[in-house]
């Protein structure tokens, strides 16, 4: 069923099929999956996420730690040491409080949305990738859980999220106070490095932001974090080529993948364009406070930018976005 009767400029709201809830991890193809597998040569493997009780500290007010405790029994007993008498068997089990967007984690295409009038009435909606609205999330009552209806993340799941990883160290492409990544400094760090976008990639960013966040024992300031680069949103020409390029996801080891500081930006324009760019138009997942200390350097001293990638997120209906575990095989 066809949601809209306007769509966002550049939106490619329907191209997928109206009830569509996974953009461009339709890319991924199984062409792409085998290409991907062709660059797992050596069988090594790399964990791309942060622990995930990282950032110690949070980076977003109102984003808690996961915070663990035992589960409690039918009998009333706590689950940790669990026995039963007459048995030999113990038993531990837990449970966890976590903001699901609190380390390496995948944002959901219900994670962000925009005010535009989709269906021309002449009054903003919240509308969201394919022109999904609020009217597809149940919002918190009280006998209500929320949940997004049409875009939880376990649509994404259900994809596998398995493909080809290509990565690119932005750590000295910055320019600025704010360290912005534009179009013209991506292209000059990706033609140094050798890197080639396909279709259905994964383009994965290194800015060494979470690398500072593992800095064993060390205090990091914030001016050291905010030093780390990111992309530059308001650049169109960034924008456009994310589009032309086919790229299925971008994922980066800082906490949106954009920067906004010193971004400058219209009245009534959207804070995050990658965001809304990516999110909401086009239907390009984002990776963010993912960890490629480890895999980085090894592909700078093989000579190589690409990787099978899998990562994905908890199959969970109805969330917004998910931690995940990512892994680099090579
Ligand atoms: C926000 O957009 C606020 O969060 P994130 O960087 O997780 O997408």
């Amino acid at each position: 069923m066809k949601r809209w009767l306007k769509k966002p400029e550049g939106a490619n709201w329907g191209e997928f099929g109206d009830d569509d809830r996974v953009g461009r991890m339709n890319l991924v193809t199984p062409a792409c999956r085998r290409r991907a597998l062709a660059e797992a040569r050596e069988g090594r493997v790399f964990v791309l996420s942060l622990p995930l009780d990282h950032p110690r500290g949070g980076i977003f007010p109102g984003r808690h730690a996961p915070s663990l405790e035992p589960t409690i029994a039918r009998d009333g007993r706590t689950m940790y040491d669990w026995t039963v008498v007459g048995a030999i068997d113990v038993v531990n089990d837990d449970r966890v409080t976590m903001d699901l967007q609190y380390s390496t984690q995948w944002d959901g295409l219900s994670h962000y949305g925009v005010r535009f009038d989709s269906d021309g009435d002449g009054e903003a909606e919240h509308v969201y990738y394919n022109g999904f609205s609020s009217d597809d999330f149940i919002q918190p009552g009280p006998d209500r859980e929320p949940r997004a209806l049409s875009l939880g993340i376990e649509h994404l799941a259900q994809t596998g999220v398995q493909g080809r990883g290509v990565l690119v160290d932005i750590r000295e492409a910055g320019a600025g106070p704010h360290n912005l990544v534009n179009f013209a400094a991506l292209r000059e760090a990706m033609q140094a490095q050798s890197v080639q976008v396909e279709e259905g990639d994964f383009l994965c960013l290194y800015t060494g932001y979470a690398d500072l966040l593992l800095r064993d024992g060390a205090d990091v300031s914030t001016d050291e974090l905010a030093a780390c680069p990111g992309l530059e949103g308001g650049d169109p020409e960034l924008l456009r080529w994310i589009d032309e390029s086919g790229v299925a996801a971008i994922c980066a080891d800082n906490p949106m993948v954009e920067k906004i500081e010193g971004v400058q930006r219209c009245e009534d324009a959207a804070l995050l364009p990658l965001h809304e760019h990516c999110l909401v138009k086009l239907g390009i997942h984002l990776g963010e406070l993912w960890w490629f200390g480890e895999l980085a350097p090894w592909l700078r001293e093989n000579r190589r930018s690409g990787f099978l990638l899998t990562a994905p997120p908890l199959r969970l209906p109805g969330a917004v976005g998910s931690p995940a575990t990512p892994v680099a095989t090579v």
